[in-house]
């Protein structure tokens, strides 16, 4: 299948990173794809905890594949705002077993890790996509480590670790500066020997962002699709959900109440020509992409008139 970058001039869809196998691309040629999220980690603050142990981890992401999810995402190192860093050897111990039996079992698997080491070890065992939410800023090794293994590489907007990045969140035009500071994510990677056909871009939605500044950059994908590569949204269960969906008293609705919300935006952004959209309750998601699927080849019935 020819690659076919993010085209936001004509509406069409990108099929996604070159490294990814071909039912995947074929699917996201139809629709945006749905990413499963499988955190092993006991801290995360959207799931912290209830699949921490390995097989508890596995069954999860079994589950997830039921529901609908067309790739899994194992993490071990949680990236809620204020969280302390992992040690290397715990995440590896964390996320190495969970990738092994879910690629044994058929998935298709991402490691998301910002640690060369876990990437290469993941890949090693069979995972095809290193979902990097520091876009290789945090480990200056990570470039090098996915030009080898010419896996896929989602390169997330990312201005510093969890206990900083609430302080890194200062914008005049937070849209132009992601996009500009992706632009040049992607060149150094290109530069290191990545191939552009490899890599996909994330607005790192509430990764050093203020609540407001999640909306523009949902409101305008097609700027980050500029970019010529395709986009991933990861907007599930996140604080700006939190503040948005509020009581009347003020206080954030809690994680497990921000998933309506979530397949909102899956519909909308996978409407809007998202590559793929990373969640946790995959089931309405699954759904949701199908649903602005049909809405926007609806759209081009009419559009010949
Ligand atoms: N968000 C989280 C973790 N990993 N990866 C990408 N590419 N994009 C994201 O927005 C993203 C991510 C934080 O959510 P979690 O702790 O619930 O997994």
């Amino acid at each position: 299948m020819p690659s076919t970058p993010s085209s936001p001039a004509t509406g069409a869809r990108s099929t996604g990173p070159e490294p990814l196998p071909a039912h995947l691309r074929a699917a996201a040629a139809e629709r945006a794809l749905v990413m499963g999220v499988v955190n092993v980690t006991p801290d995360s603050f959207s799931d912290g905890g209830r699949w921490f142990e390995p097989g508890a981890a596995v069954a999860h992401g079994l589950r997830l594949l039921e529901e609908g999810a067309d790739l899994l995402d194992v993490g071990g190192e949680s990236t809620r705002p204020g969280a302390d860093r992992v040690p290397v050897e715990e995440e590896r111990r964390r996320v190495l077993p969970v990738v092994t039996e879910l690629v044994r079992a058929g998935a298709v698997v991402s490691v998301d890790t910002t640690r060369s080491a876990v990437a290469a070890d993941a890949v090693e065992a069979g995972a095809v996509l290193v979902n990097d939410v520091s876009g290789g800023l945090a480990d200056p090794r990570m470039a090098d480590v996915v030009a080898a293994a010419g896996v896929a590489y989602v390169a997330m907007h990312w201005r510093g670790h969890a206990d900083v990045m609430d302080a890194l969140a200062t914008y005049d035009d937070v849209v132009t500066e992601v996009r500009d500071e992706l632009a040049r994510r992607l060149d150094d990677l290109v530069a290191a020997g990545v191939r552009p056909e490899q890599v996909v871009l994330d607005p790192g939605l509430g990764f050093a962002k203020r609540g407001s500044d999640n909306w523009p950059l949902l409101a305008h994908l097609d700027v980050l699709r500029g970019l010529g590569r395709p986009v991933l949204v990861g907007a599930s269960r996140k604080r700006f959900l939190g503040h948005l969906l509020a009581g009347p008293d003020g206080v954030p609705a809690p994680p497990e109440r921000r998933d309506a919300a979530t397949a909102a935006i899956s519909a909308l952004a996978a409407a809007a020509g998202a590559w793929c959209v990373r969640v946790h309750d995959v089931a309405p998601t699954a759904d949701a992409v199908r649903v602005a699927a049909a809405w926007t080849a609806g759209a081009h019935v009419r559009a010949g008139r």
